[in-house]
């Protein structure tokens, strides 16, 4: 343990999504609740709520199969926007309360509270005003997990579910961890999981005492991560962050498709939109990352790293079309899913001097258009590319209606 010893909390709203679309109709409280799609479409959940929860269903879990297993659940396409727009409340109380705040994800977040105890008390004390205060404005239920560093504190809270509060006390790390199953620490995905129980290991407290020479021979460096891990050892520091780390868009089609036309009209949309979000955000990318989806659910995604930072839609689709093509040649497969992403982002205007005069005109061709869209709706204004999609998704002034409309759009 450091010699500054530090005290982590941890928040996660309970069935985040789903409690949103409750909020704005109350009818759906109580119910079996699913966010993600239509009913057996071809998405997969992103949130259902704990009643859905008894019935098998969780996130990542394709539509069908939640249908199947709880077909009285009520299936929401969802809207992103009202998400980002209660994830941005959400964010504000917690910022009032410190600026030692690193947001994960829309609805999680780590905070540093090392020291807050001169103001509260006890730290508990803080998480239950934190709770409150989001009950009270947001109608949202937030689970707190606090503890001596970010895992343990993600974990408690975790096991805190729902409108839960844990505090793990410092030095009991290793005892609260061990009884749980492996599946339950951050990081221990499927098959690791797999691996492990090949070795005999199924709690994270064997996972604790098993040498780490012996994780090393099987998982390389990872065994190191998996051994601290296990025992509670986590020196990651609470970082509030600079700036968004990536903006992406992905979907999945209604039906597998090998159409190549298909697939660079919708990397072309979706290039427009990662392209609009970085010049709203002000940032510009470094890398480019696609990701497709084969019908039996593999999942690849590849990069490029380009030789100047871009927020031009055009420069983003040329990267990914180039990783598709590449993609495409190697694997015959249908595709189920595509997405692409950019990250490595840096601040606009750094690097503005640097562009050539055609990459001077694009960025303005890109300005007038993000001014027009503004105004007149995402759609108004067409790629040749993206009309192709017309056919396919159902549009609204505010562009496509995709299949995964709560990740995506
Ligand atoms: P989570 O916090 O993982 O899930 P949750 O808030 O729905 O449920 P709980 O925390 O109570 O276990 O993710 C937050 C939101 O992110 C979730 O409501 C929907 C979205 N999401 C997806 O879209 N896809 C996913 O695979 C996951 C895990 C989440
Ligand atoms: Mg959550």
């Amino acid at each position: 343990m450091s010699e500054k010893a530090s005290t982590i909390m941890h928040i996660d709203l309970d069935a985040f999504f789903v409690s949103v679309e409750q909020v704005l109709n109350p009818e759906l409280r109580g119910k079996p609740v699913v966010v993600g799609g239509r009913p057996g479409g071809r998405g997969v959940v992103a949130s259902a709520s704990y009643e859905a929860r008894v019935f098998g269903l969780h996130a990542g879990m394709p539509l069908v199969t939640a249908c199947r297993l709880c077909p009285q659940a009520i299936f929401i396409e969802g809207s992103f926007s009202r998400y980002r727009d209660a994830s941005q409340r959400f964010m504000a109380i917690l910022a009032d309360f410190t600026p030692f705040l690193e947001p994960v994800s829309l609805d999680e977040a780590y905070l540093d509270a090392t020291g807050f105890e001169s103001i509260y008390g006890f730290i508990h004390e803080m998480a239950v005003a934190i709770k409150q205060r989001v009950k009270n404005e947001l109608v949202l239920c937030a689970s707190v997990g606090i503890a001596s560093c970010k895992v343990v504190a993600k974990v408690a809270s975790e096991l805190s579910k729902p409108d839960g509060l844990i505090e793990v006390a410092r030095g009991e790390e290793c005892s609260f961890l061990a009884p749980l199953p492996l599946g339950k620490l951050p990081g221990v995905g499927k098959k690791t999981e797999w691996i492990l129980r090949g070795l005999g290991i199924t709690t994270v407290g064997e996972l604790s005492i098993t040498p780490l020479d012996a994780l090393k021979m099987h998982f390389g460096a990872f065994g190191e991560v998996l051994h601290r891990t296990a025992n509670g050892i986590d020196t990651r520091k609470v970082e509030p962050p600079s700036a968004a780390k990536s903006v992406s868009r992905e979907t999945t089609f209604d039906k597998d498709t090998k159409d190549r036309s298909l697939l660079k009209a919708t990397l072309r949309y979706f290039s427009e939109r990662v392209g609009a979000d970085l010049r709203e955000r002000g940032k510009r990318a470094r890398c480019v990352t696609l990701k497709l989806r084969y019908a039996d659910f593999t999942t690849i995604t590849r990069s490029h790293t380009l030789p100047q930072t871009t927020d031009s839609d055009q420069a983003i689709f040329d990267a990914g079309a180039k990783l598709l093509s590449r993609a495409l040649a190697l694997e015959k497969r249908p595709v189920r899913l595509i997405g692409i992403g950019a990250s490595n982002l840096v601040e606009s205007g750094t690097q503005l001097d640097m562009l050539d005069s055609s990459a001077r005109r694009l960025e303005q061709l890109n300005k007038a258009i993000d001014r027009i869209r503004q105004k007149y709706g995402f759609t108004a204004i067409q790629t040749g590319r993206t009309s192709l999609l017309k056919d396919i998704f159902p549009e609204t002034g505010d562009g496509y209606t995709l299949h995964t409309p709560s990740l995506s759009r």
